[in-house]
């Protein structure tokens, strides 16, 4: 907890540059990171050093030089700590005590160093050995009725390795239940684009940056979030091509940058502009704002036709590569201009500057984040943005196309390798083909009907392969009351966190190797594998010295769970985890695109995983790109919450602050939003803040609107007046997952909808600020 009171005060600067620096520092110095460690920073991202475990952004320097940021040294140094939890911690503290811990203290305790198992006498976690970890995880397993009573979380740190193994032993076991961190992330965008486009990835890479003459920047904050990303639009920008910012916020690092890698910037303190423009929609409004774009596009085209001057549209790619243009193109008519407005929250003069620019840029990039994905149409808008590429041809051409910016380092890959809890029949007859066994047929559950299926008794054993389940997911009491009437929770982690204390009537802390750290198997170093955002293919050496003599990896953690619950005759888990490159033949075998894995991924810089949109090829029932007709959705839960509570109704979207990971909190400070010591703030329009009665400094309550008769109350927030649209609030997660009702969820998607929640402000009971 910070002893420092919580400071306001806007930031001025540019984003990254001598701030960054600075605070690079202050990182190193508390996570007592030791010297010799810190050649651990000049591997990141080297050829023959690590991925990055801080994003999925790509890195041209997988093949050259050094090149790092701050928030990307914020995770290594996290991990490189020399701080540990030992079972002496352990038998200091039982798990009540340690329910008190806020997340940012229970993160300072640094790394974990050996296998615990939970006491329940005692209210402690005690020394376990690995033989007997894995025999309770075998013996709960076979306990249940059916397979189906286990759920098997991913969090896209684990690499295609550790993920495929893990698929493979969950479904020899005999279920689907893979809820995984995408469903709560870019879930909208892996089942939005199928439809539209064919496959649910992006279909650009990076030399596209160096083409593009438009980038569209939908609901991202990429300083913070994806800081390597502002190198490239930094570029972008300095070539003369136009960044658009599309976010209820005026993000700092959208605004001005400071490129710390450039030494000409540092030394005479200058920084570069990167949006020449601001779309500040309101929060959901992207949809509408999207496609009154389209619908302006539209315009122009026949504005055009009857003057006898070129096509707006792309008719020769609309002719060739789609379907259903002229259904959409009859909806686009139809739609009112007074709606489109009045949903998205942009000015019609502002519509038409978007438009012009998009219909006049040779070549546009749509890139988008959780801005577009965390709301009840998400589906929908991600849909509507690719139809608003697909008129104009900006999908698989050079220097053009869609651009979903995933988040944790491997969250991708994890997929693409079988974490997938509705997967296709092809894949399952591969599955079947190669291993000679039946893989379940019926699909499992996500992350919201796992925990929808603790409640009632039907998930009785979880298992996490990494993340922090109890404090990622939405209505948090009842995620919390899931998790604990399970029989059995198992953590696969290197920190402490919030799920381990959260736990079922048995419980282990599996802790495991870092990316960053030396993974030695019979005596051979072995790499794991990982895809980043733009679906390249690359090998993560680590580099320190484990953070303990007793960790395992994620792959022999998998594999020896895997051998203790299904013995290893019908496949040799044991064997493979002695040889990753084993492993890497398997996954072969099952993916056609992988094919010569091991020689390729050895090149520096590995290789391209075939994305068949970025060739214009559409594997869609009619093989075209498929135009899909959306209508505006008026009847959301914010609508019918604001017709009963008027405009005192607010709209509160939950981001990241610069100093944490997702719910790993490294700091209290958000220092681009000028918030300094302090998490629990509500960014608010200053007419709101008049229109409620309320002060900049006050403290409010933030409760939740829904229509199922629980209370969600997010205690002591302060007030912070910003530029925000009205109607519109903003704070952080995890603290705010307590309003976001399980139910409340994106169609289509699943993905609860965290940047969504319709809520009231109250004066609060209590008036100082908590952590
Ligand atoms: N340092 C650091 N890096 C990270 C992470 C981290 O926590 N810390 N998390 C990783 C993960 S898993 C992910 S998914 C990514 C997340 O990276 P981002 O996608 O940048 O995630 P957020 O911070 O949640 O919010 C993104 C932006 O959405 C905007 N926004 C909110 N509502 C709307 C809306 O309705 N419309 C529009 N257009 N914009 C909106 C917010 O103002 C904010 O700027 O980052 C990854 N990288
Ligand atoms: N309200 C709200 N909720 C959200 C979001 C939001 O924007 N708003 N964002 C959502 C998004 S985009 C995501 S991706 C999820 C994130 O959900 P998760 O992926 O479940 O959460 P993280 O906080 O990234 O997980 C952190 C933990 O992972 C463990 N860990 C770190 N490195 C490793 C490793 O190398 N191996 C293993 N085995 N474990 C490791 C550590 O114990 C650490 O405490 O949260 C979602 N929840
Ligand atoms: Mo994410």
């Amino acid at each position: 907890m910070s002893n420092r009171p919580g400071r306001i005060a806007p930031y001025s600067n540019p984003a990254g540059g001598w701030g960054a620096l600075k605070y690079v520092a202050l990182n190193l110095v508390r996570e007592r990171v030791n010297a010799g460690k810190l050649g651990t920073l000049l591997a990141q991202n080297q050829p023959d050093g690590f991925d990055c475990p801080g994003c999925a952004w790509p890195d041209r320097k997988h093949t050259s030089t050094f090149e790092f940021c701050e928030n990307g040294v914020k995770a290594v140094a996290a991990e490189a700590t020399s701080k540990r939890v030992t079972r002496e911690f352990f038998a200091r503290h039982t798990v009540a005590e340690l329910m008190a811990q806020s997340d940012y203290e229970l993160e300072q305790h640094g790394r974990l160093t050996e296998p615990m198992a939970y006491h329940a006498a005692s209210d402690k976690y005690v020394p376990v050995s690995w033989d007997d970890a894995f025999s309770l995880i075998a013996c709960e397993l076979h306990a249940l009725d059916n397979p189906d009573q286990a759920a098997f979380y991913t969090s896209g740190r684990a690499s295609n390795e550790a993920a495929f193994l893990y698929q493979l032993f969950a479904r020899m076991f005999g279920t689907n239940n893979f809820p995984d961190c995408s469903n709560m992330c870019h879930e909208a965008t892996s089942r939005g684009l199928p439809h539209t486009v064919g496959i649910g990835k992006g279909t650009v890479t990076l030399d596209d940056f160096e083409l593009a003459d438009t980038i569209l920047v939908f609901g991202q904050n990429p300083a913070t979030n994806h800081p390597r990303m502002m190198g490239e639009l930094r570029e972008c920008a300095r070539r003369g091509a136009a960044i658009v910012s599309i976010n209820p916020l005026k993000e700092r690092g959208l605004q001005r940058f400071q490129d710390p890698q450039s030494p000409g910037e540092m030394l005479t303190n200058g920084s570069t502009r990167i949006s020449s423009m601001f779309v500040q929609p309101r929060i959901g409004g992207d949809f509408a704002l999207i496609k009154a774009v389209a619908k302006r596009v539209l315009e122009m085209d026949d504005d055009a036709g009857a003057l006898g001057r070129p096509r707006v549209l792309d008719a020769a790619f609309i002719a060739e590569h789609t379907a259903g243009f002229p259904a959409f193109a009859r909806d686009l008519r139809a739609e009112s201009w007074p709606l489109l407005l009045e949903e998205s929250g942009v000015a019609r003069d502002e519509v038409e500057r978007l438009a012009r620019l998009f219909a006049g840029s040779e070549r546009v990039i749509a890139c988008w984040g959780m801005g577009l994905t965390q709301h009840k149409h998400s589906v929908a808008t991600i849909q509507m943005l690719s139809n608003l590429m697909m008129m104009r041809g900006q999908i698989g051409k050079p220097g053009a196309g869609l651009c979903p910016v995933r988040g944790h380092s491997n969250v991708q890959g994890d997929r693409t390798v079988g974490i997938e809890e509705r997967p296709t029949v092809a894949f399952l007859d591969r599955l079947k083909h190669v291993f000679g066994f039946e893989p379940p047929r019926h699909h499992g559950y996500d992350v919201v009907t796992t925990i929808r299926a603790m409640l009632d008794g039907r998930v009785k054993v979880f298992i996490g392969l990494g993340g922090n389940f109890a404090s990622a997911t939405p209505d948090t009491p009842l995620t919390w009351q899931g998790l604990r009437q399970c029989a059995l929770t198992v953590h696969v982690t290197t920190k402490l966190n919030r799920s381990h204390l959260v736990h079922g009537r048995a419980a282990l802390i599996l802790p495991t190797l870092g990316r960053t750290e030396i993974d030695m198997q019979n005596g051979v170093a072995q790499g794991v594998t990982v895809e980043d955002s733009m679906s390249m293919v690359h090998i993560s050496y680590g580099i320190n010295p484990p953070a303990s003599p007793d960790l395992l990896s994620e792959i022999a953690i998998v594999a020896r769970m895997a051998h203790a619950t299904l013995g290893s005759h019908r496949y040799d888990w044991l064997g493979k985890a002695a040889d990753y490159a084993l492993i890497r033949d398997d996954i072969e075998k099952v993916f056609d695109d992988f094919y010569d894995y091991n020689a390729r991924v050895a090149k520096p810089g590995g290789f391209h995983l075939k994305v068949a949109s970025r060739e214009r090829q559409w594997i869609t029932p009619a093989a075209k790109a498929q135009f899909i007709v959306n209508a505006i959705d008026r009847d959301t839960p914010i609508h019918r919450a604001r017709a009963a509570h008027g405009q005192r109704l607010l709209t509160m979207m939950t981001t990241r602050s610069h100093d944490q990971y997702n719910t790993t909190i490294y700091g209290l400070d958000d220092r681009y939003r000028g918030v300094f010591g302090l998490r629990r703030v509500v960014f608010i329009n200053k007419d709101d803040l008049a229109m409620l009665g309320l002060a900049a400094g006050g403290m409010v309550d933030v409760v939740s609107v829904w229509d199922d008769g629980v209370q969600r109350v997010a205690p002591g927030f302060l007030l912070v007046e910003y530029d925000i649209p009205r109607g519109c609030v903003g704070a952080y997660y995890p603290e705010t997952n307590v309003l976001v009702p399980l139910d409340s969820v994106a169609d289509g998607a699943g993905t609860p909808t965290s940047k969504s929640i319709p809520v009231l402000l109250q004066a609060a009971r209590q008036l100082s600020i908590a952590q």
